[in-house]
């Protein structure tokens, strides 16, 4: 039976899926759809290219609250090779992120909300010239299909939450953080049967937006600084770990 405790939508192949919901259904939902409608807002004011290279592009706009930079970043990208969901999987799932991410000392998972709803607890590297942080953050993934033709958006959201088993222990510091990841397919000059597509005729569109707010003070020009070094390092170094990753594998649609 359907009730209010549970949510209908369309899988990948457009059969129902039936799920039920969690304490964070509601959230989950509402930050998704704000990131969907965001995604498309275009960047030609009041945001700086504070980094190009080939495809990528690093965007920022600089806003400060009560003194902390929290500026948000948008970055675009286009893939040779991979699928959104390849890249959304290997960003999404915990036994890869080590392997990618060099700002972390550690991850783990605290809460399976549902099969595509974790809550993780992250402590990271202390790369600015204060205190350490932690974070604690829900993490969704989803597909969602446009239409009959077209290849599903796929996307990643992590966005802070408390949590009993994550407390915030002083001195660390609680990073807070609303970030997306969000992708699309493309099939380059298609072979008739679907059957026939190769690596080489797809790539895809990758924007990453972020918004983090340190969770205390920190200098500003100092954090200016690391976010302009360490957003396209993971950018680059995420993007050739799925290339990598990926290359001799069935494509993932
Ligand atoms: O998105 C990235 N990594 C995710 C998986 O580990 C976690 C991330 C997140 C961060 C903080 C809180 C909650 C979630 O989504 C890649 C992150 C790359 C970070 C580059 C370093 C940025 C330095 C600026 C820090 C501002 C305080």
């Amino acid at each position: 039976t359907i009730t209010d405790a549970t949510i209908v939508s369309t899988s990948n192949d457009d059969s129902l899926v039936i799920k039920d919901k969690h304490r964070l259904s509601d959230d989950v939902e509402r930050i998704v759809q704000e990131h969907l409608k965001y995604v498309s807002e275009d960047v030609s004011h009041g945001w700086d290219l504070i980094h190009q290279d080939g495809e990528m592009k690093v965007y920022r706009r600089e806003v400060e609250e009560n003194g902390i930079v929290v500026d948000p970043l948008k970055c675009f990208h286009t893939i040779k090779g991979v699928t959104g969901h390849e890249l959304c999987q290997y960003f999404w799932e915990f036994q890869y992120r080590m392997d990618w991410e060099t700002t972390l000392d550690s991850t783990k998972i605290i809460e399976v909300l549902d099969p595509d709803t974790m809550v993780f607890f992250q402590v990271h590297k202390r790369v600015w010239p204060a205190a350490q942080r932690d974070s604690c953050f829900w993490s969704h993934i989803r597909c969602i299909s446009n239409s009959e033709e077209d290849q599903p958006t796929w996307l990643v959201v992590n966005y802070t939450t408390s949590h009993p088993l994550a407390p915030i222990k002083s001195p660390q510091v609680r990073l807070v953080a609303n970030v997306a990841l969000i992708c699309e397919t493309i099939i380059c000059e298609p072979p008739l049967n679907p059957q026939d597509i190769k690596r080489e005729n797809i790539q895809c569109k990758l924007t990453y937006v972020a918004f983090v707010n340190p969770g205390g003070w920190v200098p500003s020009a100092a954090l200016r600084g690391v976010a302009k070094r360490e957003y396209p390092r993971f950018l680059k170094r995420f993007t050739s770990y799925v290339i990598e990753q990926t290359r001799n594998k069935p494509i993932l649609f």
